[in-house]
């Protein structure tokens, strides 16, 4: 079934409601897990772009004119056509990404939750009526769809990430022209194959691939596009703010480098379960990944080899192969790369290996981007691994004295993202929660993100939230109307 459904998106782009081959060049597609090609993109050209653009500008006040119910009712046979077909849309996942099969279906599975989210919110945006100083008058507040959102995507979650832009613009009564990353367009026409079955007009949803460089900034640039919402590392997001020529709508969901504190009166059980889970799922290709650790000096010998054996017993795998290894390949060489950098940059400046430090063993492994979950500890602040973003399967563990020193080394980076926290005292746990200056604060869990709660970052992660009312609020522009009706009584 993926093969088929493979060779049917190569090379194609999604405008005005069907598929087209593209007449630019082709790009080739890797599995990250075997280096082989899976099948190519077309780069897409700026007829195709303006083509695309046109095509949601001439959808947009139709779409936008529709009753809140009817695009619910779009939203809801969306969730259901892509629930239905999980386990296809996931093996195109893992082929181009690299995740085990098994946590592909299960990120399937939340794109369909998040269109039913967005399906139910889409009929509960409300407006406001503001009391006047003068009798007679009446304002309204009320909320109107922004217009054609470019939405720009990155590889390690690409369905859900193209999915909240997706399903909120649809939600609001925008239209949409996506530009997934260059290394996951797959899952993005997969979708687009699941928009076109669920009877979505043309343009509302559109997908052209190609570079970012060029074709994401094609969308930056272009005056037809009223909104830009894009998820991806901090450098491009400030390039993006930097050189979008008009004033446009920005939402930018940006890198981390996230900390982890746990207390001396923390479950140590459960925080070395929680850290294990989200420095190494993805393969630590997580914007909300744990970066660094820092722990209370009476738990932090047993806590680095506890986690040091967390690390050992993840089993790597092909994802398609070991649908449920806990781990995957990388997506590409680049994380990969830059995860033994940072690697070779602590343990250079001291820092003690407990863990993983090299790809694993085995034919199965030679030719794709695989390697060992990797814990180092005895970490200093001057390390890579503490101060950015890794974006790989590695982190730094260091001791600490006192909270307040703790939650000042966690605060003391340009991101805020994500932070965690383990502790059990009441005292402990609220000056984490006031203390750490994070969008998203998870405390005795290190799950920071629910569709029903806003998710966004603060600093160099981003401005604007993603999930929740807040989300949807993005992608909807206020506008007061002031009546004057007379009636003084
Ligand atoms: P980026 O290299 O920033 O790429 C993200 C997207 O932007 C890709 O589609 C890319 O296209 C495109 N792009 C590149 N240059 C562009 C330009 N000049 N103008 C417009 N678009 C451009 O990030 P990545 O490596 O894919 O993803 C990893 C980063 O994303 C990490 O920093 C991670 O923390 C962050 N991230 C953040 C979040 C949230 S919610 N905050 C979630 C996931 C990931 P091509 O790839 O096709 O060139």
């Amino acid at each position: 079934m993926p093969a088929s459904l493979l060779s049917a998106l190569d090379g194609t782009l999604f405008i005005d409601g069907e598929f087209r081959p593209g007449a630019g060049p082709r790009l080739p597609v890797i599995n990250p897990a075997t280096g082989e090609r899976i099948g190519t993109i077309a780069a897409a050209t700026g007829d195709e772009i303006a083509a695309a653009v046109a095509a949601a500008r001439r959808a947009f006040r139709p779409w936008a004119r529709q009753v809140p119910r009817r695009r619910a009712e779009a939203l809801h046979r969306l969730g259901d056509l892509i629930a239905a077909d999980a386990g296809a849309m996931a093996r195109i996942m893992t082929l181009e990404q690299g995740k085990p099969l098994n946590e592909a279906r299960g990120e399937i599975l939340k794109l369909a939750e998040a269109c039913h989210f967005y399906a139910e919110e889409a009929t509960r945006v409300h407006g406001e009526t503001v009391p006047n100083d003068q009798p007679g008058f009446r304002s309204l507040i009320v909320r109107e769809p922004v217009g054609v959102v470019g939405a720009i995507t990155p590889w390690n979650y690409p369905a859900e990430l193209v999915g909240w832009k997706l399903c909120a613009s649809l939600a609001a009564g925008c239209t949409i022209i996506v530009k997934p990353a260059e290394l996951t367009p797959f899952t993005a026409l997969a979708i687009a194959a699941k928009v076109a079955e669920a009877g979505i007009p043309p343009g509302v949803v559109n997908v052209v691939t190609g570079k970012g460089s060029v074709v994401g900034q094609a969308l930056v640039a272009h005056p037809g596009v009223d909104k830009i919402a894009f998820t991806g590392s901090s450098a491009v997001g400030l390039h993006i703010q930097n050189t979008c020529p008009t004033i446009k709508r920005l939402s930018l969901e940006l890198g981390g480098n996230c900390p982890l504190i746990v207390t001396a009166s923390a479950d140590l059980a459960a925080a070395v379960k929680g850290a294990a889970r989200r420095s190494f799922r993805n393969m630590g290709q997580i914007c909300i990944a744990i970066n660094r650790i820092y722990v209370a000096r009476p738990l932090y010998d047993a806590f680095v080899a506890a986690l040091g054996q967390a690390a050992d017993r993840l089993v790597v795998g092909n994802g398609l192969e070991r649908p449920d290894a806990d781990v995957g390949a990388m997506a590409s060489a680049e994380p990969l790369e830059k995860t033994r950098a940072h690697l070779a940059d602590a343990l250079a400046k001291g820092a003690r290996l407990v863990a993983g430090g090299q790809a694993p063993e085995g034919a199965e492994f030679a030719r794709g981007f695989f390697f060992r979950p990797t814990v180092v500890a005895d970490c200093t602040p001057d390390m890579q691994v503490m101060r950015e973003e890794t974006f790989g399967p590695l982190v730094g563990v260091a001791p600490f004295d006192t909270l307040e020193e703790a939650i000042a080394a966690a605060n003391d980076t340009p991101y805020g993202l994500a932070a965690y926290g383990y502790a059990r005292d009441l005292t402990e746990i609220e000056r984490l929660s006031a203390g750490l200056d994070y969008g998203n604060v998870a405390l005795n869990n290190v799950d920071a993100g629910i569709m029903n709660a806003p998710y966004g970052g603060r600093k160099q992660s981003g401005v604007g939230y993603e999930h929740g009312r807040e989300g949807l609020l993005e992608y909807f522009n206020f506008k007061h109307v002031r009546l004057h009706h007379g009636v003084e009584a």
